[in-house]
């Protein structure tokens, strides 16, 4: 893993360790932490549910395994900082951790559906946001307060977000949430909470630090927090992940692969690649489809020229939309939401 920080704990596995997996292994998938990694004795955690339903719930691991009907999805999960590395190389962004392309990673997630809790909890009409919390503490969250945030109660009552127990059918493990950790498919990865204690049905968004403050996309600096789109839905993204930068390679045919990733109710429809700068476009093949909340990973062969290449790639979602070209328009102050062209540079050797 790259480690980007020990305390906390924030690492994404090289661009290689992603390359070729539908789901990524345990080992390998990324860790993306505000504050201490809490421990937390599976017997003595309880899940409160409160706000505006008609019964507050409170459940032991026990009754949610065992009053709810476990559901699985394969869901990718993306932080919003996801390739800030290429943000802060437009301008510097001190101080937020510089991600390359691997806070980025997919699984298979087993849960109790959050639809049914919530209907088992009542969920009364004036209902417009369905608020998580956890227990850690950043030191950034001003005022200090647990990591939380929320999503609108249609998507919390959609079927596909998750209380999830289990991950790659492996019992969920402590870094990524455990015993429960909110699995929010299609939404950046902060909504999805880990070691999640509070469920909040509420008629406005969470006033968490990371949902009011953090997490928005502000117009520039000095801009008050409320002035800034908070983030949610996914951007359509990519990645090359083979090969990686700086690397000699025969001239010639050559391969490339990578992952592409869709927002919402939009899927990957195509992924094109190319040596000369965009003058000419390949499609790549796609790999599997594991069902829309996943990542589509890609290959093709290039044929690159002799002396050095830059190889590019660009997504289109089914809204027949694509990345944009530079990274440039898109810096802002938090560095959130690159998904401009994935570029890597190689030397064809003769
Ligand atoms: N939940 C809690 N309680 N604390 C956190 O710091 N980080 C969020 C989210 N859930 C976070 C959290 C962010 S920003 C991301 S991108 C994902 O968890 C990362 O999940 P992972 O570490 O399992 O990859
Ligand atoms: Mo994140």
């Amino acid at each position: 893993m790259i480690v980007h920080s020990i305390d906390p704990y924030n690492a994404e596995p090289p661009r290689a360790a992603l390359d070729g997996a539908a789901l990524t292994p345990l080992d390998t998938f990324y860790s993306r932490n505000h504050g201490p990694v809490p421990r937390i004795d599976p017997r003595a955690w309880r899940l409160e549910v409160d706000g505006l339903v008609e019964r507050t719930l409170v459940l032991s691991l026990a009754d949610l395994r065992g009053r709810f009907d476990s559901h699985s999805v394969v869901a990718t999960l993306v932080c919003a900082g996801n390739r800030r590395a290429d943000l802060s190389r437009v301008r510097p962004l001190p101080g937020e951790e510089p991600w390359g392309p691997g806070a980025i990673s997919t699984a298979r997630w087993t849960g109790a559906r959050l639809a049914d809790v919530l209907a088992a909890a009542g969920v009364r009409p004036a209902a417009g946001h369905v608020a998580f919390t956890g227990p850690d503490v950043s030191p950034r969250a001003d005022p200090p307060q647990p990591f939380g945030g929320s999503i609108p109660v249609a998507k919390a009552m959609a079927g596909e977000p998750l209380l999830a127990w289990e991950m790659n059918g492996e019992p969920l493990p402590v870094v990524h949430g455990a015993p429960v950790r909110v699995v929010v498919p299609g939404y950046i990865g902060a909504r999805s909470v880990k070691w999640v204690r509070r469920i909040s049905v509420q008629d406005r968004p969470s006033d968490n630090y990371f949902q009011a403050s953090a997490y928005r996309l502000l117009p520039a600096e000095d801009h008050p927090a409320a002035a800034g789109l908070p983030l949610s839905v996914i951007a359509l993204n990519a990645a090359i992940l083979r090969p990686g930068d700086d690397q000699p390679l025969p001239a010639g045919p050559n391969p490339v692969s990578g992952y592409a990733v869709a927002g919402e109710d939009r899927r990957i429809a195509r992924v094109d690649v190319s040596v000369d700068g965009g003058r000419h476009w390949q499609q790549a093949d796609l790999g599997a489809d594991t069902g829309p909340w996943a990542w589509r990973l890609w290959r093709a062969t290039v044929d690159l020229p002799r002396g050095p290449a830059e190889i590019i790639a660009r997504a289109w979602d089914t809204s027949a939309a694509t990345q944009p070209e530079r990274p440039e328009p898109l810096w802002n102050p938090q560095g959130y939401v690159n998904n401009s062209w994935p570029r890597v540079r190689v030397f064809g050797r003769p």
